[in-house]
């Protein structure tokens, strides 16, 4: 009797268990937890729970596909794991299965219910399933951003001092190379202008990278101030360098941030853009247009022609704008307050 009750405990505790190391069933429902995603974002983006809300009554499988224009085994399959998941209910004629939604689905899964989840379901399957995809290099992010902050260094020994200059920056003693960066194109700036100082303007955790790897700490005409420039004061300064930062911004932010430049910009002071330019007529260079291109994917700007940028300079009140390619990659544009 005791003993009879004992195995009983035990097959219980072993069934209900789901860390039974012998079978771990947790580990698979965990393995299969996208594959539950996957089933339910494909019949909704399929339209299956919008015909089956929209039919007289619940509908075969050869129907279903017909109607939605996909292949018969691959919608019964589909059906069948929908109806495994309790999304849609099945009933056995002599026909063969019938299909029909749950309540649930009726009521969330449909395009035309006033409770639909149809499009959150569908961000999620097109834009953050796509985004899950670099998990794993996204909780690896401060080393994507030491890697990002090299990358986009190593360009300014090769066009940093004709970026640099471009134009007769010695007036300027005080600079500011907001978004400045891993520093390279600081490190050109006081090569080039020996009595200037630069103090490089970026985000927190840029900055302490930058100083732990990038700029040597001997370098004492290169200082740094920690901030967001959209939301963080702008300190009062003679010139303001903008390298490949108005690239990454729509139009309004941009406006956003030159305006604010202008108001702490000293008179006579100025403002330098740095940037691959695009030909007036969009033709090229090429290496633009697939930089332009690029911004769509990374960022939320897009590369521009000189007169786009002195419409914006011009817009934010800075005047005596001058363009000057150089030949190289990186061109320059200057504006004076
Ligand atoms: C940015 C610059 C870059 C933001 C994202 C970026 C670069 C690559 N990704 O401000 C450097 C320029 N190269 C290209 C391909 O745009």
């Amino acid at each position: 009797m005791t003993k009879a009750r004992g195995s009983l405990t035990v097959r219980r505790r072993k069934m209900s268990s789901t860390e039974d190391l012998d079978y771990p069933q947790l580990l698979f429902q965990y393995n299969n937890g996208f594959l539950v995603s996957k089933i339910m974002f494909t019949a909704c983006e399929l339209g299956v729970f919008d015909l089956l809300l929209e039919s007289e009554g619940p509908l075969s499988s050869d129907a279903i596909a017909e109607r939605l224009g996909t292949s018969a085994s691959g919608m019964e399959r589909l059906l069948d794991a929908c109806v495994g998941l309790k999304l849609l209910g099945v009933e056995m004629k002599s026909e063969g299965a019938f299909y029909r939604n749950t309540e649930l689905s009726n009521l969330y899964l449909t395009k035309s219910s006033p409770k639909s989840q149809y499009h959150n379901l569908m961000y999620y399957s097109k834009t953050v399933y796509l985004c899950w995809h670099y998990l794993t290099d996204a909780v690896r992010s401060e080393e994507e951003m030491i890697k990002f902050m090299y990358g986009l260094n190593a360009i300014w020994s090769i066009c940093g001092r004709d970026v640099i200059g471009a134009f007769d920056l010695s007036p300027f003693t005080i600079i500011y190379d907001l978004g400045g960066c891993a520093g390279g194109l600081a490190q050109e700036c006081i090569s080039l202008y020996p009595n200037s100082t630069v103090t490089i303007y970026d985000l927190p955790k840029v900055v302490q990278v930058a100083k732990e790897r990038f700029v040597p700490p001997e370098e004492r005409r290169i200082t740094f101030h920690e901030g967001d420039f959209f939301k963080d004061p702008i300190p009062e300064a003679d010139l303001y360098i903008l390298a490949r930062i108005l690239h990454d911004w729509a139009d309004d932010k941009c406006m956003q941030l030159l305006a604010k430049i202008h108001k702490a910009c000293k008179p006579g002071g100025g403002v330098l853009l740095v940037e691959t330019l695009l030909n007036e007529d969009k033709t090229g260079p090429l290496e633009t247009q697939l930089y332009s291109m690029n911004m769509l994917v990374q960022a939320e700007g897009k590369e521009r022609t000189p007169a786009e940028y002195s419409k914006l300079l011009a817009a934010a009140g800075f005047r005596e704008i001058q363009v000057k390619k150089t030949g190289k990659l990186y061109d320059a544009i200057l504006g004076r307050k």
